[in-house]
């Protein structure tokens, strides 16, 4: 099982950006921690950030036929972008929502999720453990 982890816009900056609410954790620890839990799982994981909509876009489309499932945090675009939410739906891959923050319970425009109209689950506020959270999903699913 192959399963593409997609992070979107500024959270190539965990570690610096409001660490109250995202922890201290870098990026390069998140995916380090991702390998491992994929190590662990008997699976393969290819992790993938971009602060670009178009290239998470095109992430997602190359996913097809590569991947088995799809776990992305989309940053910001979570709450804006219907074309990652079309991208999505068009490989019809196991997809997972992962939020580091509890988004639930934050600003009132981080209450939609374009992608969360997709996506079979969802793990929010559970910080990095989420992403843990969402392979450990994907392959008790399969
Ligand atoms: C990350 C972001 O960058 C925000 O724009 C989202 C999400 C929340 C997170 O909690 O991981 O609103």
């Amino acid at each position: 099982m192959h399963i593409l982890v997609i992070n979107g816009p500024n959270l190539n900056m965990l570690g610096i950006r409001e660490p109250a609410i995202y922890g201290s954790g870098t990026y390069a620890s998140l995916c380090e921690m991702i390998q491992k839990k994929a190590d662990a799982l008997g699976i393969s994981v290819e992790c993938f950030q971009s602060n670009h909509e178009g290239a998470l876009i095109d992430k997602i489309q190359a996913a097809y036929g590569t991947a088995d499932g799809i776990v992305i945090n989309p940053g910001g675009y979570t709450h804006t972008s219907v074309a990652i939410l079309d991208a999505l739906k068009a490989v019809a891959l196991p997809t997972v929502e992962v939020h580091i923050s509890d988004v639930d319970n934050r600003e009132a425009f981080r209450q939609i999720s374009y992608v969360g109209l997709y996506a079979e689950q969802r793990f929010a506020g559970f910080g990095f453990e989420g992403y843990c959270m969402a392979l450990e999903y994907l392959v008790s699913r399969a």
